[in-house]
This record gives structure tokens, C-alpha cells and sequence, in this order.
């Protein structure tokens, strides 16, 4: 008779093992306070000045692109107001030769990464010039289709790996692309072939008006990169030091052959989802939107640097104002741009065109000839 003993199985203690030790990691608290002093990354006071003035910048020019779309003079926007901490000091751990793979929402890193501020307008309007990328910017447009750039990284990271460049590819997508199919194949992939890829996940909590709790029964997302067999660090996405020492760190494991991570940032948009219409009080309280915004990431790192003597607000409003300037003569660039012809669009697709596409755009020829 087979014993009646009953295996010692536990799988939901297994579970509970894995997910308590995926504590968030901060360094600065809400204050600008270190509460974590052996973690401080190495960075100078001009670096330290340097992160602040990006991140300035991108709440700058998030406000000026809403005003831009309210215009009608600016097409796609996602707003970025909230994120700066998940988007820039991310982006300053990386080298110009590391390749960036963006969500829609990510146009401030592949900004800083090179691509011309006027380009970015025309990617925003649908012109075609918006995104072709200058020779020596790693940067890949801006991916609409949810998590679909996860794959795609791994294949980057595996290429960057093959032609043994010390480099690293990035991708972001949100808590929503978290649950996408491609998500796993990404991370999963690149886990298997030790690609050297970053992949960030910036949970801003609601994927349009999804809530997290509501897109996985994980307790974080962080802890998804466990079966895919890869380290995953769940981060203060409000808190730029320490989203900048997770990614730096990571790319240094990257680049020396140990493979991919996965990085969530717990992060808020204070914004709508785009400015294409959707209305976030239907969806977010006012209570969760000030609990947010005592996170602030600027105001943070702003007391921080006060107390470091390394900031003032006349230095603030230099920066807003070379923004706004910048701005400006950027919209003026796209602007001037010729309008998008159907040709345009058609002959930019292949380097030689296939025969139908060769006879439409014989046809549009002829007819924007006229
Ligand atoms: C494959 C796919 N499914 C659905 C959509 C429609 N869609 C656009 S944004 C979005 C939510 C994404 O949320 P999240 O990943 O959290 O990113 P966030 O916008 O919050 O930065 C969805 C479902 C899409 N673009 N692609
Ligand atoms: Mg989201």
C-alpha cells in the first residue's frame, strides 16, 4: 500500500519566499533625505547639477507639448509629467554608443540620446522626417504597439553581443506592457542567450484607466524576471538617485557578459494618459493624485541639491527659460519642414520598392507634380 504520508508541499510559501524579498529600492526619500548612504552612486556636483537640469527641462517641455497639442500644432502626445525621475536619471546611466528602444511616452531619452528636438515635433505629427534617425544615434522610433519592443531588444542586446561591443540596449514599456506576451518572450529570450539588454518597466499604476491590481496577480512586477531566470529590481521610480544606481548597475552586469535585468519603477503620470481625450478623474482619485505628488521627484532632487548648496532658483529659471527657447525654435524647424507628400511616405518604406508600391507611387508622382 503507497504511504498515506503527505508530501511536504507548500508552493504558496514559495511564493510568499520569492515576492517578500523584492523590497523597493530608494535613496532619496520624499524629503531629498539619503536614507540609504552606502548606495549614493559616484556622481560629481556638475553630474548631480546636470541630472536636475534634464529633468527640468523634460517637465518643461512636457508642459509646452500639451500647450502645442491644445494649438493643434503638435499631433501624438503622452504626457511624461511624473516619470522624469524613470525617464532621465535611467537615461544618464547609459553611453551614447548604448541603443534605446522607446514606448510612445519615451521621447525625452531618445531626445537627450541625440535625436533633434524638431524631429521629434514631426514624429508627433506623423511626418515621416521625424524619424530618420541621424547616422550615430542609437535610437529606435518610438514603438506604439504595447511591449513589442521587448523582443525587439533582446534581438538588439543579442546583436550588440555578437559583434562584441561593450554596450547595452534599452527598451521601456509601462505596468499595461507588462502583461503583453511579448513582455515574456523579451525578457525570456534575452535571459537565455545573456543578451546585454536593461528592460525597464515604468508602472505609473494605470495602463489608460487600468489599474495595476487589476493587470496582474503579481505583487510586483520585478518579481516576473524570476521566470525568466534574470535579476529584477523593483525601484523608487520617483527617486532619481536611485533609479540612476539600478540601471547603472545593471548596465555594468550587462556589459560584462551577466546578462539582462529587469527594472520596475513605481512612478505616476500626472497627466492623461495622451492628450487624445481620455479624462483621468473618470478613473484616478484626487487623494491618489496628491499622494503621488508628494513624490515628487523634481521637488526631491531639488531639496536635495538646496541642502548640497549645488542649487538655486535663479539657476531653475535659466533652465526654463533656454527650454522654452529651445522649444520654440524647434516647432519653427518642424514647421519650416516641406509638408509630407504621399510619395514621401510610400519611398521611405524600402530601400527598393516592390512593384505595386513602384506603380503608387508613379501615380502620387504624377499627381503631386500637377
Ligand atoms: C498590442 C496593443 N494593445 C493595445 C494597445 C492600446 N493601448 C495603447 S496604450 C495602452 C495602455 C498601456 O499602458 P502601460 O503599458 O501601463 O503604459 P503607460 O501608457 O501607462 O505608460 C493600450 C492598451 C496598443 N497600443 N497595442
Ligand atoms: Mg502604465
Amino acid at each position: 500500500m503507497a504511504s498515506t504520508k503527505k508530501a511536504p508541499l507548500d508552493p504558496k510559501k514559495t511564493l510568499e519566499k520569492i515576492e517578500e524579498q523584492f523590497e523597493m529600492f530608494q535613496i532619496l526619500n520624499e524629503n531629498g533625505e539619503v536614507v540609504n548612504e552606502s548606495a549614493v552612486p559616484d556622481l560629481s556636483d556638475e553630474e548631480l547639477q546636470e541630472l536636475m537640469r534634464r529633468m527640468v527641462y523634460s517637465r518643461i517641455l512636457d508642459q509646452r507639448s500639451i500647450s502645442l497639442n491644445r494649438q493643434g500644432r503638435l499631433g501624438f502626445v503622452a504626457p511624461t509629467a511624473g516619470q522624469e525621475a524613470s525617464q532621465i536619471a535611467s537615461h544618464f546611466a547609459l553611453e551614447k554608443e548604448d541603443f534605446i528602444l522607446p514606448g510612445y511616452r519615451d521621447v525625452p531619452q531618445i531626445v537627450w540620446h541625440g535625436l533633434p528636438l524638431y524631429q521629434a515635433f514631426l514624429w508627433s505629427r506623423g511626418h515621416v522626417e521625424g524619424m530618420k534617425i541621424p547616422e550615430g544615434v542609437n535610437v529606435l522610433p518610438p514603438q506604439i504597439i504595447i511591449g513589442a519592443q521587448y523582443v525587439q531588444t533582446a534581438g538588439v542586446a543579442l546583436g550588440i553581443k555578437k559583434r562584441g561591443k561593450k554596450a547595452v540596449a534599452i527598451t521601456y514599456t509601462g505596468d499595461g506592457g507588462s502583461s503583453q506576451g511579448d513582455f515574456y518572450e523579451g525578457i525570456n529570450f534575452a535571459g537565455a542567450f545573456k543578451a546585454p539588454a536593461i528592460f525597464v518597466v515604468q508602472n505609473n499604476q494605470f495602463a489608460i484607466s487600468t489599474p495595476r491590481d487589476k493587470q496582474t496577480a503579481a505583487k510586483t512586477i520585478a518579481q516576473k524576471a524570476v521566470a525568466a531566470g534574470i535579476p529584477g529590481q523593483l525601484v523608487d521610480g520617483m527617486d532619481p538617485l536611485a533609479v540612476y544606481a539600478a540601471v547603472k548597475d545593471a548596465r555594468e552586469r550587462a556589459i560584462n557578459g551577466e546578462g539582462p535585468t529587469l527594472i520596475e519603477t513605481m512612478c505616476y503620470r500626472y497627466g492623461p494618459h495622451t492628450m487624445a481625450g481620455d479624462d483621468p478623474t473618470r478613473y484616478r482619485t484626487s487623494e491618489l493624485d496628491n499622494e503621488w505628488e508628494k513624490k515628487d521627484p523634481i521637488v526631491r532632487f531639488r531639496k536635495f541639491l538646496e541642502n548640497k548648496g549645488l542649487w538655486s532658483e535663479e539657476k531653475e529659471n535659466e533652465i526654463i527659460e533656454q527650454a522654452k527657447e529651445d522649444i520654440k525654435a524647434a516647432i519653427k524647424k518642424a514647421d519650416d519642414t516641406p509638408k509630407q507628400k504621399v510619395t514621401d511616405l510610400i519611398s521611405v518604406m524600402f530601400e527598393e520598392l516592390p512593384h505595386n508600391l513602384q506603380e503608387q507611387n508613379e501615380l502620387y508622382k504624377a499627381k503631386e507634380s500637377k
